[in-house]
């Protein structure tokens, strides 16, 4: 979602904040643009396509300058349009880029159009820039830290005003925002991605701080006004640009990388003991009674499969529910569960605000699950596990959601263990097991070619039905959710009981119906839902592990898994999924990587 970009130097910046924006198209967006300072005044260059677009501009536009601030816009308020796209500017004097949603521009545009000022766009973004017009009086950085004081909602901004030719400032309020530390020269970005090859120093700005950066250095206010001292943290270059190497799609590069992430995810010990999930886990794992699951998307259905592992494992009662849910409504709050909250980037805004009002609510214990060591959910929570997936450029999460499985499986078994519930010899299993996950995810992976097969009868649908048992309900959830993401195909998930229940009705020979059919105790109970379909002549595929005598039939279409895998086959069972959404999406001609709509990191509620 949305990036920002922004760079005070001694050299054209132009180049640095077109690489920053490429470093942040991952997020998904539907414009960019670039504003510099030069000759007296900000300079502008906007595009609805992509930032290749925008760099050719900027090119033939001969726009440089040596201070400047860019961004990726995903529009929240008013149409992906030109006039709508930022850097946004009030009266030729100011360019803003805004990452977030004000939620009370409506009467702040109502008090600004009564002090003169015409509104250009359809976006809240634009309040903030007359509003930070209006009170300049001048000093930039005293007046956007005026300004932010009467905004209500989110924001990450880069802001520039033409009588200050070397000034950039910046605010955050719920969205990220970061600062980068160079040799007289510093840079603003929404993550310190966007600014590798630039710097490795980067300052992680605090909720309400506002920052002037100029050439000589960066001064910070907290959100009372007071000057502020933050840590500068070294954060080294994530190595040069991610290559597609012999991949048509970052999703089909990140599904095949799944075995070397989760080999990495693993924990190296040999015992699952608590300070692997930090040093203060020793002392909360005794003190909790219960878990609190907290995530949304393909990261609630992480939380949702290991409700099975714990309450299974660790016999621990465990609840998930969706962050957007919980924030908002009330809750009956136990002191003693252990909030866990589950994102891949650490900054999805919703699970943020979750998070925050679970501790408001008087939660002291609290775990993130987060593929991203710098993120606000690893600094604001006791304690964490990092998932070692590497970066995900897909905006369909793969590599993610299964080492987050990796790191939910190894707190099972570190909670059962404790608790008395796992012993050695189990643990010792348990470990094993997940040691060779990354070869069993290689013979799944083995199956690419029947699953194309199957894609190519996919992609003429545009239904489909999802159907698993258990622990595998919500792998049939995540497999409907990657098939609707990135195909446009309606799919929807149910246990496989429910079918009877409502679903039925649907089932015609139209309806494709995916089963999850691992060899487990319920496999039985499968079976009959199966009969079920066929007898109203539903086309079923099923990914059927070895020895569940399901075999090919009169419209039973069956892939075998390789090797049934007890507790963890979740995870395995979750791959040939990914691959049916993803090669049925080939077919269909879609944009895999970046879906109409969708964004990577959701940093607006
Ligand atoms: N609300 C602003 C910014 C949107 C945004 O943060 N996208 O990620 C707009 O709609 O322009």
């Amino acid at each position: 979602m949305c990036g920002i970009v922004g760079a005070v130097a001694q050299r054209n910046i132009v180049s640095v904040l077109i690489e920053g924006l490429r470093r942040l198209e991952y997020r998904g967006y539907d414009s960019c643009g670039v504003a510099v300072l030069a000759g007296g005044e900000p300079h502008r260059a906007r595009s609805v396509s992509r930032v290749a677009d925008l760099d050719a501009q900027v090119g033939e536009a001969r726009l440089e300058g040596v201070t400047g601030i860019a961004h990726t816009r995903w529009a929240t308020h008013g149409a992906p349009v030109t006039d709508n796209a930022h850097p946004i500017f009030s009266r030729d004097a100011v360019a803003l880029v805004h990452n977030g949603i004000i939620e009370n521009f409506e009467s702040l545009r109502e008090v600004l159009r009564g002090k003169g000022y015409e509104f250009v766009t359809q976006t809240d973004t634009e309040v903030i820039a007359h509003l930070i017009h209006s009170l300049y009086r001048g000093s930039l950085y005293d007046a956007v830290c005026e300004a932010v004081k009467q905004l209500h909602g989110a924001y990450a901004i880069a802001v520039v005003h033409k009588n200050e030719p070397n000034t950039v400032v910046g605010a955050r309020q719920g969205s990220p925002l970061v600062v980068g530390l160079g040799a007289g020269e510093n840079f603003l970005a929404s993550d310190a991605l966007a600014l590798a090859g630039s710097t490795e120093r980067f300052v992680f700005l605090e909720e309400g701080d506002v920052t002037e950066l100029t050439l000589g250095g960066v001064r910070i206010r907290d959100r009372e006004g007071r000057d502020a001292e933050r840590e500068v943290r070294t954060v080294h270059a994530y190595g040069g640009a991610v290559e597609l190497g012999p991949y048509r799609h970052f999703m089909q590069k990140e599904i095949f990388e799944q075995p070397r992430a989760i080999a990495d995810t693993v924990p190296q010990t040999d015992t699952f003991d608590a300070p692997l999930f930090g040093d203060a886990a020793e002392a909360a794992f005794r003190e909790i009674d219960s878990l609190l699951i907290l995530a949304c998307g393909t990261s609630h259905y992480s939380g949702l499969t290991a409700k099975y592992w714990l309450e299974s494992i660790a016999k621990i009662p465990t609840q998930v529910e969706i962050a957007s849910e919980y924030r908002y409504r009330d809750s009956v709050p136990n002191p003693k569960a252990l909030v866990v909250v589950i994102s891949q980037s650490g900054e999805t805004a919703d699970t943020l605000a979750a998070l925050k009002h679970a501790q408001k609510l008087g939660h002291r214990h609290t775990l993130s699950i987060c593929n991203v060591s710098t993120s606000a959910m690893v600094r604001l929570t006791e304690m964490a596990f990092l998932t070692r997936a590497g970066q995900e450029i897909g905006v369909a999460s793969t590599k993610a959601f299964t080492t987050q499985l990796v790191a939910l499986f190894s707190l099972a078994v570190t909670l059962g263990k404790l608790r008395g519930h796992v012993d050695a010899a189990a643990e010792a299993d348990y470990v094993k097991h997940l040691r060779h996950l990354p070869a069993a995810l290689n013979s799944v992976l083995a199956l690419e070619p029947q699953i194309i097969a199957w894609s190519e009868e996919f992609s003429r649908k545009e239904n489909a039905l999802f159907l698993g048992r258990g622990m595998h309900y919500p792998i049939a959830l995540e497999g409907a959710l990657k098939l609707k993401e990135i195909s446009y195909i309606h799919a929807e998930a149910y246990p496989a009981g429910e079918l009877k229940h409502g679903p039925l009705a649907l089932v015609t020979e139209a309806m494709p119906v995916v089963t999850v059919a691992p060899n487990d105790a319920l496999l039985e109970k499968l079976k009959s839902n199966i009969q079920e379909v066929r007898a109203r002549g539903g086309q079923l595929y099923v990914f059927a592990d070895a020895d569940t005598r399901i075999v090919n039939g009169e419209g039973i279409h069956v892939i075998r898994m390789p090797e049934h895998y007890g507790m963890l086959s979740p995870i395995l069972h979750v791959v040939p999924l990914q691959l049916l959404a993803y090669h049925t999406a080939c077919a269909r001609g879609t944009d895999v990587d970046k879906p109409r709509n969708l964004a990577k990191s959701v940093t607006v509620e």
